[in-house]
């Protein structure tokens, strides 16, 4: 029996993922749930985002099902307290450093991408998000300068092991896809990009399979909505990840599709939506359970090793979104239950 720590987190995470943890449930798979809060709900509830004990079911556990961290209310807080900071802990904690989001267009929802029809048929991506370094994590300080002004500094920060993993990473992943490896950077700029394109260089030595490029980060978000079909794999830092992945989910169709893994060494993994909290619609029901749903097929593929119940779960989402099943942000009218049910049905 393999144990599933679920962090359903703030806003609209616990609707998402007793959404996903229904369509689990319905499979018979010999899975045991724990839950423990984390974010804005575990600072109400124990005065920290990530108390030591959410942190250790997470370490115990076969896999992570989180939801969402975010909420307004401590938008005042000191950084160290805020609900972001829980999943920040959580990749850092348990060394969770491969970001692996894929983007790809259900078949019918070309009406919601933002992109014309027959661009938005070609996308069919990965993109691989360093997970526990750059500006994240390097040091931070507020201060004043010289001239009274306030200022704040974030370091962006890589050292070549980091860079050297995570850009296996993306080799391993372009080997089991078409094989066209995309570093972005901003190497014309950053110190830290120029390390970053030296060490991918160093490392597809061992990819000579592997076809690699390199593009500007700038130049990358213009591409992906230009024509994402040229893409195959996307190995790129922390902020720059962040930002196209949610780019691309635009191009998919919505944020609500795109699901996430992040991988530690070993193959252990935290599952989650791209998307955040989205406060402004928690607990009314109309969020799209699917990037949840699809997250914790990527959890019984990547880390629980049931890769035929991972594919029946895709092949429910494809189903449902094809028969014409649409939440809200996808321009249709069913409640996150109403999608979630329409999944089951088509499991
Ligand atoms: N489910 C994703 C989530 O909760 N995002 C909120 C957040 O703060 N994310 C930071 C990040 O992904 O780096």
């Amino acid at each position: 029996m393999s144990l599933i720590a679920v962090l359903a987190g703030d806003g609209i995470g616990p609707e998402v993922t007793q959404a996903a943890r229904q369509v689990l449930e319905s499979l018979d798979l010999d899975l045991r749930f724990e839950e423990a809060p984390v974010g804005g709900a575990a600072y109400r509830a124990a005065g920290h985002p990530l108390p030591a004990e959410t942190l250790a079911l997470a370490a115990r556990a076969d896999a992570i099902l989180f939801g969402a961290v975010g909420d307004p209310a401590f938008d005042t807080l000191e950084r160290s307290l805020r609900p972001e900071q829980a999943i920040l802990g959580l990749r850092k904690e348990l060394a969770l450093f491969a970001n692996l989001r894929p983007a790809r267009l259900f078949a019918g929802l070309e009406d919601a991408s933002a992109l014309k029809p027959e661009i938005a048929r070609r996308i069919d991506l990965v993109i691989v998000r360093e997970l526990n370094g750059d500006v994240y994590f390097g040091e931070k300080s507020r201060g004043t300068t010289e001239a009274g002004l306030r200022e704040g500094r974030d370091l962006m920060r890589y050292d070549e092991a980091e860079v050297a993993r995570i850009a296996r990473v993306g080799f391993e992943t372009a080997r089991t896809r078409r094989s066209r490896l995309c570093s972005v950077d901003k190497a014309n700029v950053l110190e830290t990009s120029q390390l970053w394109r030296d060490v991918v260089v160093e490392v597809a030595r061992d990819y000579p399979d592997v076809a690699l490029s390199h593009m500007y980060v700038d130049n990358a978000a213009m591409q992906l909505v230009r024509d994402p079909g040229q893409f195959d794999v996307i190995v790129t830092g922390n902020l720059f990840g962040d930002i196209l992945s949610d780019q691309a989910s635009m191009c998919a169709g919505s944020i609500g599709m795109l699901p996430s893994s992040a991988l530690d060494d070993a193959g252990k993994g935290l599952y989650e939506p791209i998307h955040g909290s989205a406060p402004d619609i928690a607990g009314q029901g109309k969020a799209n359970p699917c990037a949840a749903i699809l997250s914790a097929a990527m959890m019984l593929r990547h880390t629980l090793d049931r890769p035929e119940a991972a594919d029946r779960i895709e092949a429910a989402v494809a189903a449902a979104i094809a028969a014409g099943a649409r939440t809200a942000d996808l321009g249709g009218t069913l409640s996150t239950q109403g999608m979630t049910d329409a999944v089951l049905a088509a499991l």
